[in-house]
């Protein structure tokens, strides 16, 4: 059986990272099992290039190859072309888009060097498995650096309308890497046709048959491979006896009987100030739930040197302090606003105590948090999922609520039938959502991505 080579921005210390969820959980088995290495960057920044070698590692059975980054290429690479650049441009937010030359060739650099430390540890018919935006040049890298084997590339990110992505300066280079990969993947169908339209309309390519694509010369297949969970162990997460503590916990506290829950990492594509005016916008169109319902929004910090997003944050922290201001009471929060992560069995147990979960982002490649809660609903009185149309989730979970973020009466409206709606509807809609999260879960996800590329017909993309 082939080894399976990971290439992601960060490796997180192992155990950590499977108890906090993401990439560590998603690819752990077929890593264990495909006696696999897990190589990228390991967090930590460095004064001197030249110190930065590269560290073998192994954890519960899964083998690590890292490299630390130099401060200046955390600040090109890292903080400039990944997060000013792509980030905001793959989400639509040209007016956040920062495109300096000095970031664009400090990614190159970058990307270039981490070719060069891991086509060393590539053998024959290994299966190279290359992961999200900030690693899109690598497989071209590790082509220049000799590599045939077979090469996967999948983007976590939307893929955005070709109007958007050809605002990215060397848009075609970019895009010309991608064809070096024997698979691209995507989260949803619309961000793979979004990519063929690109190779298309743009770069005078065409589109074949089996999902494949040709420009630049070269061949790719482009495929929607929608993420997912792990349902089983989030459901039993949110049913232990400590979850079930803190949910008692939670409704002795609280003067409130209904929650309406978000939990987001704090960025400006999650729409979380839009949320925050719904929500105040509920209480406006129905003063009847004063006193009765409390949003909580759990919103850890993330990279806090990026100018966006301290500016989210000041924002959040206004328009909570306004609408508790104006409505809140000596025994009653509208808004309660956390900024820090969580343990995920606490957010299971909130997940589970919530009658609304509210997952309104502006844009979002899939959005787990919608997977999870549904996960930890309690089948026989489950809440309601209230899911923006831009989430790539929504693509797939149908019989959820779903709003457009921008309209927040719309989703005040959509908060009112969430909570009023009666428990056979309810039920209704957990039993087809949740079969859906079963469905298409996590181990589905990295099967079927795996077997396409051991299926593509020939380890260099022609
Ligand atoms: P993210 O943008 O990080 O991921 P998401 O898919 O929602 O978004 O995953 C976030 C994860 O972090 C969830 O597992 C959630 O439970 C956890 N989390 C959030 N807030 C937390 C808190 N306060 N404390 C602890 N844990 C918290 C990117 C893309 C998504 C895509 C994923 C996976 O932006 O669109 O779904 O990758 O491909």
């Amino acid at each position: 059986m082939s080894r399976i080579i990971v290439a992601s921005n960060r490796v997180t210390d192992i155990d950590k990272a499977v108890q906090s969820g993401g990439l560590a959980v998603a690819l752990e088995d077929a890593l264990q099992t495909g006696r696999g290495l897990w190589f990228g960057w390991d967090g930590t920044t460095v004064d001197d290039d030249a110190a930065a070698g590269i560290r073998l590692q192994q954890y519960n059975g899964i083998r690590t190859a890292t490299v630390p980054l130099s401060r200046r290429d955390y600040e090109e690479y890292y903080l400039g072309f990944s997060n000013r650049a792509l980030w905001p441009t793959f989400h639509y937010r040209l007016d956040l888009a920062v495109y300096e030359h000095a970031f664009l060739e400090g990614y190159r650099r970058v990307n270039q060097r981490l070719a060069q430390s891991l086509a060393a540890l590539i053998e024959p018919d290994d299966l190279v498995w290359v992961h999200d935006y900030h690693l899109i040049p690598l497989g071209d890298e590790l082509r220049k650096q000799g590599v045939k084997e077979r090469m996967g590339f999948f983007l976590h990110i939307p893929f955005p309308s070709p109007d958007f992505f050809t605002a990215i300066p060397d848009h075609a280079w970019l895009a010309e890497t991608l064809f070096s990969y024997d698979v691209v993947g995507f989260q949803t169908a619309t961000d793979a046709s979004n990519f063929v339209r690109y190779a298309v309309e743009i770069a005078g390519g065409e589109a074949l048959d089996g999902d494949r694509v040709r420009a630049f010369g070269k061949t790719t297949i482009a495929r929607a491979f929608p993420i997912g969970i792990d349902p089983d162990s989030v459901y039993e997460m949110a049913h232990t006896p400590e979850a079930d503590a803190q949910m008692a916990r939670l409704q002795r506290r609280s003067m409130a009987n209904m929650f309406v829950l978000g939990v987001d990492r704090l960025d400006y594509t999650k729409g979380l100030p839009g949320r925050m005016r719904a929500f105040k916008r509920l209480l406006e169109l129905h003063p009847e739930l004063m006193k009765r319902v409390t949003m909580m929004q759990i919103s850890p910090p993330t990279r806090e040197e990026v100018e966006a997003y301290t500016d989210i944050r000041q924002e959040l922290e206004g328009l909570s302090g306004s609408i508790n201001g104006e409505f809140g009471d000596f025994d009653w929060t509208p808004v309660r606003y956390i900024h820090r992560a969580i343990p995920r069995a606490t957010l299971t147990a909130l997940f589970r105590a919530s009658q609304v979960g509210l997952v309104t982002p502006l844009r979002d490649g899939m959005n787990l948090v919608a997977k999870e809660y549904i996960a930890s609903q309690d089948p026989a009185d489950p809440g309601v999922l209230v899911l923006s149309k831009f989430a790539g989730a929504a693509e797939d979970l149908v019989e959820a609520i779903t709003v457009n973020p921008y309209d927040a009466n719309e989703v005040a409206e959509a908060l009112h039938t969430a909570l009023t709606m009666p428990t056979e509807e309810r039920r209704e809609r957990y039993e087809a959502l949740i079969q859906r999260v079963r469905t298409n879960n996590v181990t589905r996800w990295r099967e079927a991505f795996l077997e396409a590329l051991r299926s593509a017909p020939s380890g260099r993309a022609s």
